[in-house]
């Protein structure tokens, strides 16, 4: 039975290919030329168009080709009652814990400051804090948050996490729900952003989370742009609030030329990257749940329609 991958923005050849050569007897088809899409089963979807999974009549999988199920779930023509499965994979996850610790540790060494002395062609050493001076906080402890976590705590960092449900994870300050945000905010001095977007966690990231934050706290958005109140951060970063922010996503993507962050020395941005799923790394396990499909096995990495994410 045919795949086919609906995918705007990311190379649908690449994911043909990685999956061709798990198994070369595969039928897998690129939309918009996929042929009678009566026989497709399976779609592999990265920003498909609204509406365009109507067309599939017998589609009984719908599978994410990213982490991140909020383009895919924002679909209002979306068919109701098939299952939705996503990326879930160890590499992405280092490569998270990899970029985080990176900005972390930067932070640490001050390289925020140094990029403004040096604008203004200043020598000022500046005393390093050691990781065990910095609290990260966490909010989203996923597949992504709790990797970022542990590793973070391997370095020396002291690290809290702010999720839906209170987890138990050894060194790591467990906070859970909007009762205890505030709470997980009031000693969180650098904030790193790994919720998924939902109608929950649209604009979280605004003026009150910001006061709840200490007097110079640096923030890390690694999820979604939409996650961001973007005036509010300028006017948080401009009254002394916060001192830094690095985003790697934006509403708006790419960036537009003339937006405001590009010229502003107290933020650091970067293209959508600090984790990509390749596509080796996703082959696996589409294969893995198109399998699972044709045997009415299980499906794995599912996702919870209804909450979002
Ligand atoms: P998961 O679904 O595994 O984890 C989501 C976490 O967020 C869970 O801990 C969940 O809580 C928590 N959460 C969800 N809603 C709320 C809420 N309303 N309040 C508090 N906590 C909440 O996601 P992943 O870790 O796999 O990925 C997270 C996001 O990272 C993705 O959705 C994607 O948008 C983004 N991403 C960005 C990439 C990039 O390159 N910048 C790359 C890959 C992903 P609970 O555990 O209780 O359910
Ligand atoms: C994802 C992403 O969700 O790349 O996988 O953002």
């Amino acid at each position: 039975m045919p795949i086919t991958i609906i995918c705007q923005h990311k190379d649908p050849i690449a994911v043909r290919e990685a999956l061709l050569e798990l198994d070369s007897n595969l039928d897998i088809r690129i939309w918009p030329d996929d042929g009678n899409r009566a026989d497709i089963t399976m779609a592999l979807c990265w920003r498909q168009p609204q509406g365009s999974l109507l067309q599939y009549p017998n589609l009984r999988c719908i599978a994410s080709l990213g982490a991140g199920v909020d383009s895919l779930l924002a679909d209002t023509q979306l068919p109701k009652d098939i299952p939705v499965v996503r990326i879930v994979d160890p590499q992405l996850a280092d490569s998270m814990f990899d970029y985080v610790a990176a900005v972390v540790m930067g932070y640490c060494r001050h390289l925020d400051c140094y990029r403004q002395l040096q604008a203004q062609a200043l020598w000022q050493p500046l005393t390093p804090q050691a990781p065990s001076d910095i609290t990260v906080g966490i909010m989203g402890m996923g597949q992504l948050g709790e990797r970022v976590a542990k590793g973070l705590l391997s370095l020396g960092f002291k690290v809290r996490g702010w999720s839906r449900s209170l987890k138990l994870l050894d060194g790591v300050e467990s906070y859970a729900g909007s009762e205890q945000l505030t709470e997980f905010l009031s000693q969180t001095q650098v904030l790193v952003c790994l919720l998924p977007l939902t109608v929950k966690t649209c604009g979280i990231l605004n003026q009150g989370l910001f006061s709840d934050l200490p007097q110079g706290a640096c923030v890390v958005n690694v999820a979604r742009g939409e996650h961001l109140v973007e005036s509010d951060l300028i006017q948080a970063l401009d009254s002394g609030h916060l001192r830094h922010a690095t985003l790697d996503v934006f509403s708006q993507e790419p960036l537009p030329n003339d937006h405001a962050f590009w010229r502003r020395e107290d933020i650091t941005i970067t293209p959508h990257c600090s984790s990509i799923t390749s596509p080796q790394a996703a082959a696996p396990q589409l294969l893995e749940n198109y399998r699972a499909l044709n045997q009415d096995l299980p499906l794995i990495n599912l996702v919870d329609v209804g909450v979002g994410y």
